[in-house]
């Protein structure tokens, strides 16, 4: 096992490493930017090392000073938490070069599914359902249209090189399909340096339900069930709840087993979350995850599994000392992501935190790094708490959510507080009955009713 790690992160997920190594007995090295100097993550770290100014450019995406911290502390081995260098296969290769263990997958296995189209090629051809489409870039209008019409209307126009949302278009019918390519090869050259565009089935309202994975270097590849992430906007997850209430037990374990079997095939080894679109009892999917993800406290909630133990552990060699069906799930889990925004505008609003209250009692988690007296800097991520809750049901879980989300005091700063009220007492999403859109939805209902 490692000796010392060293975090190449700030916020919630260094504190979350940090917990991990320290019941591991494992030191650690925190890494900052001088804006982050009185971090929490820094007080709790057994050594810090300041790496550069703010700018997350000249800090915490900064190889060569990470590099130089971790030599100058000994650290045997590093994790990039999630977010900045976490899915950077540079990054990771550039570690194992100068000694040190990448607490995550092979670079190879990163550069792979960082390529959203060969990733999906990978599954396909791994037996994993993905969504309908062309298998490379649609190189002339003839070709486009034929593809379409085979595929069938709506058609979603994708760039090769975008990712994250950017650079897709919906096409109804031939005429928006040959405007729609002219605008996304134009967007997809302005935006990446790249013009290629492929054709996808467009799926309309479908849930965004993702499968966590766990395997070591042995050979062995689990599946920990999914996470239902549909409640989202703007690509940013809002709240993300596992058990999915729209897979049965059999589902699960049958799809989640032909997952785990794919990557048993690549040979991949860390955790990794492959994400589906799901509608009509179909899954269909997306991209693969090579990372720790902010979601996974729901995971460790229903499985009992220690996803960051897990992780430094088959990241160290070790074999996973269980099997698919000493895999149980038990209950509900519910994670809200509090960040600091404004309520209206909904626009991240840094300042300091005058008090703070977290809720605590039977079946609840708080995953922050805030503190009374902490600056919350405008340089990174809105995120400052995510509240996690489990019971033995999803009603008794969401009344669990209500009264816990009562309690959290937070002043100094506007936080998105209100707004996870609000979604927790609607009635539509008490049903469970949410899609990808719901979160847009709901929100400019409540907008239109204010004025
Ligand atoms: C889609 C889709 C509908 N049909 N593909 C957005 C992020 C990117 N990685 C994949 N995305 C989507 N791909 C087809 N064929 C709808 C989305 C999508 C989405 C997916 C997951 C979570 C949130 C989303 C929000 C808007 C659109």
């Amino acid at each position: 096992m490692f000796d010392k790690i060293l975090i190449a992160n700030r916020g919630e997920v260094a504190l979350r490493i940090i917990r991990a190594c320290r019941e591991m007995a494992i030191e650690t090295v925190a890494v900052h930017s001088t804006a982050d100097a009185n971090a929490m993550h820094v007080r709790l770290a057994d050594a810090s090392v300041c790496i550069g100014p703010p700018a997350a450019a000249e800090s915490y995406l900064n190889k060569v000073a990470i590099l130089a911290a971790a030599e100058i502390t000994g650290a045997d081995a590093i994790h990039p938490g999630y977010g900045f260098l976490s899915e950077n296969a540079d990054f990771a290769q550039m570690v194992i070069e100068h000694g040190f263990a990448f607490i995550g997958p092979t670079p190879e296995h990163i550069r792979l599914m960082g390529d959203k189209v060969a990733a999906k090629d990978a599954m396909r051809r791994l037996g994993v359902p993905v969504v309908p489409g062309t298998d490379g870039p649609v190189t002339h209008e003839v070709m486009a249209r034929d593809a379409a019409e085979a595929i069938g209307y709506p058609v979603l126009i994708k760039a090769v090189a975008g990712g994250g949302g950017r650079g897709m278009i919906v096409a109804h019918d031939e005429a928006e399909l040959l405007d729609g390519l002219r605008l996304a090869r134009r967007e997809a050259q302005a935006g990446f340096g790249d013009d290629r565009v492929y054709l996808e089935k467009y799926l309309e309202r479908p849930r965004h339900i993702e499968i966590q994975l766990l395997a070591d270097d042995h050979g062995r590849c689990l599946h920990l069930g999914e996470r239902d992430c549909s409640v989202q906007r703007r690509h940013q997850k809002v709240i993300e709840e596992a058990p999915s209430s729209v897979l049965d037990p059999k589902t699960r374990a049958r799809f989640g087993g032909r997952v785990a079997a794919a990557l048993e095939r690549l040979g991949y080894r860390g955790l990794g979350t492959a994400e589906f679109l799901y509608r009509d009892g179909e899954f269909y999917f997306i991209e693969m995850n090579t990372r720790l993800q902010v979601e996974h406290p729901v995971t460790e909630f229903v499985t009992g599994i220690d996803l960051v133990r897990a992780q430094i552990a088959v990241a160290a060699g070790e074999p996973l000392g269980f099997e698919q069906a000493d895999v149980r799930f038990e209950g509900h889990a519910i994670e809200c992501r509090i960040t600091a925004e404004d309520p209206v505008s909904l626009l991240p609003s840094p300042g300091s935190v005058a008090a703070y209250h977290p809720p605590g009692g039977p079946g609840v988690r708080v995953d922050s790094a805030l503190y009374a007296g902490a600056t919350v800097p405008p340089y990174y991520d809105s995120l400052i708490a995510k509240l996690i809750v489990h019971d033995h049901s999803r009603e008794a879980c969401l009344k669990r959510l209500r009264r816990a989300l009562s309690e959290y005091v937070i002043v100094g700063l506007p936080t998105s507080i209100p707004l996870l009220q609000a979604i927790a007492n609607d009635p539509v999403f008490a049903e469970g009955d949410y899609h990808i859109g719901w979160l847009a939805e709901f929100l400019e209902a409540r907008r239109s009713q204010r004025s």
